[in-house]
C-alpha cells in the first residue's frame, strides 16, 4: 500500500479502523445488556463506505446495521446505487467476531458473505460458546480472508463485564468508593462527577444495577446518570442499619430492597410498594441470584452512607472471589470529621490482593482510580 510515497503498514489502518468501531460501539453503552458492544466500519478503497453498531438486544448486530446505513445514506445521496454492491470486495472490520448463529437474529456471517466482502478484519473471537471461533471459520470457508486480534486489549475492555458473564454465568462486580487524602470514607463524589460527562454518571449508565446502602441521606439515595436519554441501572437499596431508611421513590430508577427482617418490619416497608425481598440476615448471594435471574451482567456496589451497612457485602464479595474491579476516587481534602470511618474496617480480610491494569483520570477536582483483582 503506497500513500504520497510512503509504503504503509496495513495493520495501522486496521487498528486505526478497530478503534473506529469501539468508538461507534460506545454509542449504544447502557442500552445492549445482556449483548454485548459492537461496532462495524466498510471500508473501500480507503474509504469508509459503511458503519454501525449493535444498538439494543433483539435488534439487528452491528455487521448489519452498515448496510441498513449504507442503505439509506445510497438512497439519499446516489438514488439508485446500491448497498449491496459497495460492499462487494470492501474490508469489514468489527470489534467482536461475526455471529455465526440463528439467534433473536440472523447470522452476520451470512450477510458478509451476501454482501460479498474480500476480507474481515476482528477485535476479538467472541467467547461466547455459541460463536467461539466458529464465525471466523464460517467466512474462511466462504473464501473470505479474515485477521483476528486487531486492538484486541481495548476490544476486551468495551465488553469486560459481558465477557466475564458470558464465560462464568456470574454477574462481574465493581467495588465503588471516594476517600479523603487522608483515607477517609466519604459520603459525597468529586464536583461535577455526576454530571452529564462526569465519571459517576458514565459508570452508572455502564451497569445494570447498583447496590446502595439504605442509609444513604435521600439526597444521595436516587443517584441517576445523566449521559442523555440513557437507560438506568436497577437500584438494589441494602436495609440493615435500623432507623435510617429513606423515603424511596421509584419514578428514576426502578427499586429492589433486601432488607433484614427487623429492619422491614420496623420500616413498615410493605406498604411502601416497592418490591421487597426479606432476609434473616443481608448477605451477597441471594443479591447475585436476583442479579443473575433478570439476566444482569454487571453490578456497581457504591460505598456510599455508613460502610458498615455494605461492610459485610464486601467481606462477601472478597472471600468468594467474586470482585472484579475497583473504582476509587480521591477527593482533594484532609476529612476528621465526626464518624469520619476510614478503610481499617475492613483489615483482616485478605492479607494482599494484586490490583492489574490500574488506569487513572483526573476528573474536575478528583483523581479517579480503577483496577482489576486477580482472581484467586
Ligand atoms: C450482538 N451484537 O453486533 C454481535 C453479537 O441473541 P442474538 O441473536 O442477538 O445474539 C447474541 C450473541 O451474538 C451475543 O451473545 C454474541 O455472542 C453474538 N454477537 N451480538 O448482540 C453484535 N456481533
Ligand atoms: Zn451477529
Amino acid at each position: 500500500r503506497v500513500r504520497c510515497g510512503v509504503v504503509e503498514d496495513e495493520s495501522v489502518d486496521d487498528a486505526f479502523y478497530i478503534r473506529r468501531c469501539v468508538e461507534l460501539a460506545r454509542r449504544a453503552i447502557g442500552f445492549t445488556s445482556p449483548n454485548p458492544l459492537v461496532g462495524c466500519v466498510i471500508v473501500k478503497d480507503g474509504k469508509i463506505v459503511g458503519e454501525g453498531f449493535h444498538p439494543k438486544a433483539g435488534q439487528p448486530h452491528a455487521e448489519v446495521t452498515p448496510f441498513l446505513l449504507h442503505l439509506k445514506l445510497c438512497l439519499q445521496v446516489f438514488a439508485l446505487r446500491d448497498a449491496g454492491n459497495s460492499a462487494e470486495n470492501a474490508t469489514a472490520y468489527v470489534s467482536l467476531e461475526p455471529c455465526n448463529h440463528y439467534g433473536r437474529t440472523p447470522p452476520c456471517t451470512e450477510a458478509l458473505i451476501k454482501a460479498k466482502v474480500k476480507k474481515v478484519v476482528v477485535g476479538m473471537v467472541d467467547p461466547n460458546p455459541i460463536v467461539a471461533s466458529k464465525g471466523v471459520a464460517r467466512l474462511q470457508d466462504a473464501g473470505i480472508v479474515v485477521t483476528v486480534g486487531v486492538e484486541e486489549e481495548l476490544c476486551k475492555r468495551l465488553n469486560e463485564a459481558w465477557i466475564h458473564q458470558i464465560l462464568t454465568g456470574k454477574p462481574f462486580v465493581t467495588l465503588r468508593y471516594s476517600l479523603s487524602v487522608n483515607g477517609h470514607f466519604l459520603d459525597q463524589l468529586g464536583e461535577g462527577v455526576t454530571e452529564a460527562g462526569g465519571y459517576y454518571s458514565k459508570l452508572l449508565q455502564e451497569y445494570d444495577a447498583i447496590i446502595l446502602s439504605g442509609s444513604l441521606s435521600e439526597k444521595f439515595s436516587s443517584p441517576t446518570s445523566q449521559e442523555p436519554g440513557t437507560n438506568q441501572p436497577l437500584r438494589i437499596v441494602v436495609a440493615n442499619n435500623p432507623g435510617q431508611f429513606p423515603s424511596l421513590t421509584t419514578e428514576a430508577s426502578k427499586t429492589i430492597v433486601f432488607a433484614d427482617k427487623v429492619i422491614a418490619a420496623e420500616a413498615d416497608l410493605a406498604r411502601k410498594e416497592i418490591e421487597t425481598v426479606v432476609l434473616d440476615r443481608i448477605n451477597l448471594t441471594p443479591i447475585l441470584e436476583h442479579c443473575r435471574c433478570q439476566g444482569l451482567c454487571s453490578i456497581l456496589l457504591d460505598m456510599r452512607g455508613s460502610i458498615r451497612d455494605l461492610e459485610e457485602l464486601v467481606r462477601e464479595t472478597i472471600e468468594q472471589n467474586v470482585l472484579q474491579k475497583i473504582v476509587v476516587e480521591v477527593l482533594p481534602y484532609w476529612d476528621e470529621s465526626d464518624g469520619a470511618e476510614s478503610l481499617v474496617v475492613l483489615n483482616g480480610l485478605v492479607k494482599r490482593l494484586e490490583v492489574k491494569n490500574l488506569r487513572s483520570e483526573t476528573s474536575n477536582r478528583s483523581l479517579v482510580v480503577e483496577g482489576y483483582l486477580q482472581n484467586r
